[in-house]
């Protein structure tokens, strides 16, 4: 992929909305982790999150509605080189996205996915989302959880929940991520409490609601199962957990760019000019003579 050199622009967000602490936690941690603007890509959703990509001076890409994350992956395997990160909305990755966002485990490929939830979708002006408690906007169904989804899928990937009130946190969550996924590791899961000031102002309430995993008693990243079930015992007491929920024991390069190409470049840096790979094409057309 060549790197596209559009200038950044100023955020268009509402004051106040959560996702401005998301791109200043993107910002740090990628200076943090030493990425140069040009090795990093930034894969939009559509919603107001997904306009991230444009407010930050490295690659991007406005992706379909539900579709980041195929771009997002394809992406990492035609150069894995590249530092990949999709980020959208809850409306955009666990509604008409959530086939993508399940397969996303499964595949693995490493690349950071960013979830800015705010349980409505803001940019169509604050409708239910799958995310929404019952009773918002009419809703009447139960809100969809994407952490115990994530942890119910048994793949070696990183999971975590931030939230925009804690940006620090949030700050130290996404560099795990993307160390996680610079080391070929796998997919690296980051959901972002990011309260939508203008159609469901949640600051509030979810400040006195999180709750960090780490601080209770017999929290083990490595332990899928006792992590959901720490989850589940804070979301019945009306606690909503964040922190991290997984991480691999072992540090194996698991991703699928990894399993694919091996040490190999990926198409984008490959020469696959006729004439550089006349000699197998000419061997492969013999063999089906
Ligand atoms: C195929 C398609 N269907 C519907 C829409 C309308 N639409 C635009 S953004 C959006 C949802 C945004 O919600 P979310 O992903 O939560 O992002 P937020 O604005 O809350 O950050 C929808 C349904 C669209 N743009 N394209
Ligand atoms: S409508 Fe909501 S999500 Fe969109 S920019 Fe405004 S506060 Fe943020
Ligand atoms: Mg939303």
């Amino acid at each position: 992929m060549t790197a596209q050199s559009a200038k950044a622009t100023q955020p268009i967000w509402c004051p106040g909305c959560g996702d401005f602490g998301v791109l200043a936690a993107v910002k740090k941690a990628a200076l943090n982790q030493k990425i140069a603007t040009h090795d990093l890509v930034l894969v939009g959703g559509i919603g107001c999150s997904g306009s991230i990509h444009n407010f930050l001076e490295v690659n991007g890409i406005h992706a379909l509605h539900g579709r980041l994350l195929a771009q997002a992956v394809g992406i990492k395997l035609a150069n894995p080189g590249l530092t990949v990160v999709a980020a959208g909305g809850d409306g955009d990755g666990y509604a008409i996205g959530m086939g993508h966002f399940v397969h996303a485990f499964k595949k693995n490929a490493s690349i950071v996915y960013l979830v800015m939830n705010n349980e409505t979708y803001g940019l169509t002006k604050g409708q239910a989302s799958p995310t929404s408690q019952i009773g918002f906007e009419g809703n009447v169904e139960s809100p969809f959880d994407a952490i115990l989804t994530a942890l119910s899928i048994p793949a070696p990937n990183f999971i975590a929940r931030a939230f925009s009130g804690d940006p620090k946190s949030m700050t130290a969550i996404l560099e795990e991520a993307l160390r996680f996924t610079r080391d070929g590791r796998g997919f690296a899961f980051v959901e972002d409490l990011s309260p939508c000031v203008t159609y469901n102002d949640t600051y509030k309430l979810w400040r006195e609601k999180v709750i960090d995993v780490a601080t209770l008693p017999g929290y083990d990243p490595s332990d899928r199962t006792s992590t959901f079930r720490l989850c589940l015992e804070q979301m019945r007491a009306g606690r909503i957990p964040i922190g991290v929920m997984h991480r691999p024991k072992e540090s194996t390069q698991d991703g699928l760019e990894v399993k694919l190409l091996g040490t190999r470049p990926g198409p984008v840096r490959t020469d696959i000019r006729l004439e550089t790979n006349r000699p197998q094409y000419e061997k492969l057309l013999a063999s089906v003579a």
